[in-house]
This record gives structure tokens, C-alpha cells and sequence, in this order.
């Protein structure tokens, strides 16, 4: 955080009485709401983590050209980015951090969990309408600002890794994780061997990236922070690993733990609603188990961060990041006791 605020309001020319308050809840940012008492306008404003995104002018060309290709489209509307008065689109504020502002949409609210089939429908909604406003738009144009985000092999290499230097990988219950981990790790190798178009994915299609409206109509998605050429199938198992779990990621009781399938149906429905005709064979067919491979690869991105002492997520106590692990890893258990029942429902609906 800056020491003051005030060069940030200046720079993006809002009142020096602009009072800021935090929003977030966010394992990477920190996110303000900003009112400028002056105008009575809210804005959100975020604090870029630089030590995950290190080349923020790659970050924020790829969020301004995707941000103004979706509100050029009729039935999509995002948060607009807002520029400083000298045309940038970030701030620097001298201390080495750097700030963007985006316009604020009023009466409109973040869910983190929810047993409403119509969310379910909604969200599902929202994601179908991302991706078919962005059909046609070349996903080369943006830079890849984390590589190997989804790439499993990838990061299983940083698991192991992270296993040969940490002293906490030789506690038995990490020993007992690594062995689940690699029993499983094969069942996913279809996803990697696919050829799938390269398309613009949003990386990070948990449920409270979806706004809402007051009456829980889907408006669209946000954190644009991970736009990337990627594959549709993550951001459709991605939204899933959040939305039809029962519990929060942050639940340290794993019996807690299951997958919904109305909840999985109803968003499925509102997705291939809006994006049945735009899938090839080949993504349709990653689908079911794209919902598996998502808590997966968050449960070995988890446990590498508890195992290199919790440098990337931010925890509230020092074992939160195995916790975390542990609860994904039980969605993934869930999700395949029910996976007659997933391929059957696709079957349908695709
Ligand atoms: C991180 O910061 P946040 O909460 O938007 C992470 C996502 C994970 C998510 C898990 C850049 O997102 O990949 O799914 O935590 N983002 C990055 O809550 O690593
Ligand atoms: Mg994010």
C-alpha cells in the first residue's frame, strides 16, 4: 500500500477527499473501492501484484484491448478501464507499485458461494457470452504474462521441485498428499495430448469473478488480470470448481466437501445456451473432465506453495495453503464418483 494515497487521486484526477476502503477478497491484488465526494462517483481501484505479474504493461495491454473489444459488443458490458489524465494506463507511484482504476458499476454484488440453480444458470450464462463475444478476436495479439498458467506437466514439475528443497515434505501427511497427487495425475493426460483452438480464456473463472445485478442476472466477469491465448475448456472447468462446490476453497473440513451436479446442469445449460455452436468436436469433448482438472491442478498449485512456505497465495495461518490442497483434492474425489452422471448430462446438453 502507498504511503499516501493522494499522488493516485491526482493522477487519475480524483478529489484529494476521495475516502478508500478494501473489497477484496482475492488471493493476489488488493482491491479499493474509491468515492470521490466531489462527484459522487465510485470507482474500484487495485494495487497490481508485481511479484506474480512482473511485466504489467503486457498485463494491462492485454486488458485494455480485450476490455474494449467486449464493450464494443451489444450484449456484453464490463467495468471500463479508466486511464490517468496523461493517457496510461496504470500508475506508478514512486514506491515500485502500480495502480489501475476501473469505473464502477452501481447495485451490481460478487457471490462466493451459492445453491441457486439460477446463479448456476446465470453464471453459466456469463461465461457463454464472453466467449462468443470474442469469437474472431486473434488471441496472439496478447502477450502470455504468466506462462504455463494451466499447464499441468508444468506445474507438477514445480511440485516436485518444491518437494526436493522443502524440509515440510517429509511430514507424512505431505508424503500421503504427493501419493494422491500421483495416483491421479494420469487420468488427465487426454487434456494435454487434445488440439484445441487457441482462444482468448480469462484464466480465472471462479464464481465471485461473475457480477451480478440485484435481482442475480449475470452481468459479466472480472479480474481481466490473467487474459491469456488459452483453452475454452479451463475457464469452463475453472468456473465449476468454485460454483458447484459445496464449500469455499477455504473450508479446512474436507468432509464438507462435494460436488453438486444440479448446480453443474444448470450451468452447463446456461453456457451451451450460449455456446453450444461456436465449440469444436474436440473441446466439447474436453469438457467433462475439464471439471475434474481444475481443482486438480489447484490443489498441486496449493500444496507447492505450502511446501515452498506460502509465497504465492496469501494464508491466514501457516498450514491454510495445505488445507486449501486438501479441499480441492476432495472436489476432484467427488467429481469422479460422479462422472457416469457428468458425461451423461453432456451427452445431453452438448
Ligand atoms: C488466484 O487472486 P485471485 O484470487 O483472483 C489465482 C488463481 C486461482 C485463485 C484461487 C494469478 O486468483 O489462478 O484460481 O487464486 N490467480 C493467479 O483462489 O495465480
Ligand atoms: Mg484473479
Amino acid at each position: 500500500m502507498a504511503k499516501s494515497i493522494s499522488p493516485i487521486l491526482s493522477a487519475y484526477g480524483l478529489s484529494v477527499d476521495s475516502t478508500m476502503s478494501e473489497i477484496s477478497n482475492g488471493l493476489i491484488n488488493n482491491t479499493y473501492l474509491v468515492s470521490d465526494p466531489k462527484t459522487e462517483l465510485n470507482y474500484v481501484l487495485q494495487q497490481i501484484n508485481r511479484s506474480v505479474f512482473r511485466d504489467v504493461d503486457a498485463l494491462m495491454s492485454n486488458m485494455r484491448i480485450v476490455n474494449t473489444h467486449l464493450n464494443a459488443s451489444e450484449d456484453y458490458h464490463a467495468p471500463r478501464l479508466i486511464q490517468t489524465l496523461t493517457g496510461k494506463d496504470y500508475f506508478e507511484d514512486g514506491e515500485n507499485h502500480s495502480w489501475r482504476l476501473f469505473e464502477y458499476i452501481e447495485n451490481c454484488k460478487t457471490i462466493n458461494l451459492t445453491s441457486s440453480n439460477h446463479i448456476a444458470q446465470e453464471a453459466g450464462n456469463v461465461i457463454g457470452r464472453f466467449h462468443s463475444a470474442l469469437v474472431g478476436f486473434d488471441s496472439t495479439r496478447l502477450s502470455v504474462t504468466i506462462p504455463h498458467f494451466h499447464d499441468l506437466d508444468w506445474r507438477l514439475n514445480q511440485l516436485k521441485k518444491a518437494q526436493k528443497s522443502s524440509q515440510k515434505a517429509n511430514e507424512q501427511t505431505s508424503k500421503t498428499f504427493f501419493t494422491q497427487i500421483q495416483a491421479l495425475k494420469d487420468k488427465f493426460k487426454s487434456l494435454s495430448n487434445g488440439s484445441f483452438p487457441s482462444r482468448v480464456t480469462h484464466n480465472d473463472t471462479k464464481l465471485n469473478n461473475i457480477l451480478f445485478d440485484q435481482d442475480d442476472k449475470g452481468i459479466c466477469l472480472i479480474d481481466l488480470d490473467t487474459l491469456m491465448p488459452g483453452y475454452l475448456h479451463t475457464d469452463f472447468g475453472d468456473a465449476l470448481r468454485t460454483l458447484a462446490s459445496s464449500v469455499s476453497e477455504n473450508e479446512s473440513d474436507t468432509s464438507k466437501v462435494f460436488f453438486s451436479i444440479d448446480i453443474f446442469k444448470f450451468f452447463t445449460y446456461g453456457s451451451m445456451s450460449e455456446m453450444r455452436d461456436l465449440l469444436t468436436e474436440d473441446e466439447k469433448t474436453a469438457l467433462p473432465l475439464s471439471i475434474p482438472f481444475m481443482p486438480f491442478i489447484m490443489a498441486v498449485r496449493f500444496f507447492t506453495d505450502y511446501l515452498n512456505g506460502n509465497v504465492y497465495y496469501k494464508v491466514n495461518y501457516p498450514d491454510q495453503n495445505f488445507d486449501r490442497a486438501k479441499n480441492q483434492l476432495s472436489l476432484v474425489k467427488s467429481i469422479f464418483s460422479q462422472f457416469d452422471e457428468i458425461n451423461n448430462v453432456f451427452q445431453e446438453l452438448t
